[in-house]
C-alpha cells in the first residue's frame, strides 16, 4: 500500500515554459542511491519543462552541511560569470553531460543513461552565461542515534534560506531529512515495498521553474 505521508505537488495555477532558464543543481553525495534517483527525477523534470540541457549544470559537494556555501558561490560566479561574459570557474560551454560525467567516476555511482548515450556529433549547443535563475540544493539526512542529524538538519535548513534571502535567486530546498533509509527510499520513488513512493525531485524541478518565472515577473 502506498504511504498517504507522502505528498507531491499539486499542479500550479498555470504552466510555466523553461526554455530561457539557466538553473544549477548542487547535490550532496551521502546517500548516493537515494541522490541518484533524486537527481534523475529533478533533472527529467526540468527538461520536461523545457529547460534546456546545456543550460543545466549540475556540482556535487560531500554532504548536506556544504550545500549552503556551495549554492552562495554558485550564484556569485553566475552573476561574476556573467558580468564578465567570459570563460570562468564555471565553464560557460560545460553542459549537463560533461558536468555529470565529471562526479560519475565512483564505482558505486553507475552511469546514468545520458552517460550512455553516445554524444551527438557536431558542435555543442552553445550555453547560456546568464546568472542562474535558481539554485536546487539536493541532499538526503538519514536520522542515526546521535544529535548530528538534528544540528545538519538546522543548520542547513537555515543556511538554504539565508542564502536566497542574501542573494535574491531562489534556492530550492531539494533535502530530505528522514527518520529510516526506506523513508528517504520511498521520497525518492526507490522504496522497497510495492508503491515505489514518490520521486521529489520532480516537485523541485516544478518549484525551479515557477519560482524563477515569478522572480522575473514580481521584480
Ligand atoms: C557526517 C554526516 C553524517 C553522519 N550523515 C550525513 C547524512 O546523512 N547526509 C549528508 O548529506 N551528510 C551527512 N554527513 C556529512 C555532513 O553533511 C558533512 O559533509 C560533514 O560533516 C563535513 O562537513
Amino acid at each position: 500500500m502506498s504511504d498517504p505521508t507522502i505528498k507531491g505537488l499539486p499542479p500550479p495555477p498555470k504552466s510555466y515554459d523553461g526554455s530561457g532558464l539557466r538553473i544549477a543543481i548542487v547535490h550532496a553525495r551521502w546517500n548516493d542511491a537515494v541522490i541518484k534517483a533524486l537527481l534523475d527525477g529533478t533533472v527529467r523534470k526540468l527538461k520536461e519543462q523545457g529547460v534546456k540541457e546545456e543550460n543545466i549544470v549540475v556540482k556535487s559537494v560531500p554532504g548536506s552541511y556544504e550545500l549552503p556555501f556551495a549554492c552562495k558561490q554558485l550564484i556569485e560566479g553566475g552573476k561574476t560569470q556573467s558580468a564578465n561574459a567570459a570563460p570562468s570557474m564555471l565553464a560557460s560551454t560545460t553542459n549537463l553531460l560533461s558536468l555529470i560525467d565529471s562526479s560519475a567516476g565512483s564505482a558505486d555511482r553507475p552511469a546514468t543513461p545520458a552517460q550512455s548515450a553516445s554524444k551527438p556529433s557536431g558542435s555543442a549547443p552553445t550555453a547560456s552565461t546568464a546568472p542562474f535563475d535558481a539554485i536546487i540544493a539536493i541532499g538526503c539526512l538519514i536520522k542515526g542515534s546521535t544529535m548530528h542529524f538534528e544540528y545538519i538538519c538546522d543548520a542547513v535548513t537555515h543556511g538554504l534560506m539565508r542564502v536566497q534571502l542574501d542573494t535574491g535567486t531562489p534556492v530550492v530546498f531539494g533535502v530530505l531529512t528522514a527518520l529510516t533509509d526506506e523513508q528517504a527510499l520511498q521520497r525518492a520513488g526507490i522504496g522497497k515495498g510495492e508503491s515505489k513512493g514518490h520521486n521529489h525531485g520532480e516537485d523541485w524541478a516544478l518549484a525551479a521553474v515557477e519560482l524563477s518565472a515569478q522572480t522575473a515577473e514580481w521584480s
